[in-house]
């Protein structure tokens, strides 16, 4: 009797601390941009700046971009991936960890706004950076929606109604500019 309320106490005791550095592990995240920033179990982690999701469920860009928005904390946005310099785009490319095939593609947060012709980013990054694959973007009549070839990281203007695998991208500095 003894050890088994021995061995609850220790659960409960071993639930009460798992619980709690949780929580401080978001609160360091969510609140500052002057302590070490951590992403999500199972995102990667881009100079404390930034956190990815690679997620193998294929859907329209639009339903990627809803997707992605599904997972933003307060302070923390998520939207599909913006990549704002060839650094990135190679870390993005690189840490992947989803099996991969010769001209798989997967979303990114780039668009052609259709009444401009602009390309812009869901998030609202303002990068000129970009990475297009040789003779694109080909501006096909549907072809609004940007993806990545994710064994050479370059990018296509595609078909937004298409499925396909996405990445999804959190921001973890901009919760300052918020207080
Ligand atoms: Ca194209």
């Amino acid at each position: 009797m003894f050890f088994t309320n021995l061995k609850m106490a220790l659960l409960i005791f071993h639930l009460l601390v798992s619980s709690s550095t949780a929580s401080a592990q978001y609160c360091s995240a969510d609140i500052s941009s002057h302590t070490k920033t951590m992403c999500p179990t199972g995102w990667a982690s881009y100079n404390n700046a930034s956190c990815y999701l690679y997620v193998a469920t294929t859907l329209s860009h639009s339903e990627a971009e809803a997707h992605c928005q599904s997972y933003s904390k307060p302070g923390a946005p998520v939207h599909l991936a913006s990549i704002g310099s060839k650094e990135e785009n190679t870390f993005i490319r690189d840490a992947n960890p989803l099996p991969m095939v010769a001209f798989d593609s997967q979303w990114i947060g780039y668009v052609q706004d259709q009444q401009t012709g602009q390309f812009v980013w869901t998030d609202g990054s303002r990068g000129k950076y970009d990475n297009w694959f040789i003779r694109q973007p080909s501006q096909g009549p549907e072809e609004h929606c940007i993806s990545m070839f994710s064994l050479s990281g370059t990018w296509n203007d595609d078909d937004c109604d298409k499925a396909f695998k996405f990445i999804c991208k959190m921001h973890l500095r901009v919760s300052h500019l918020h207080i």
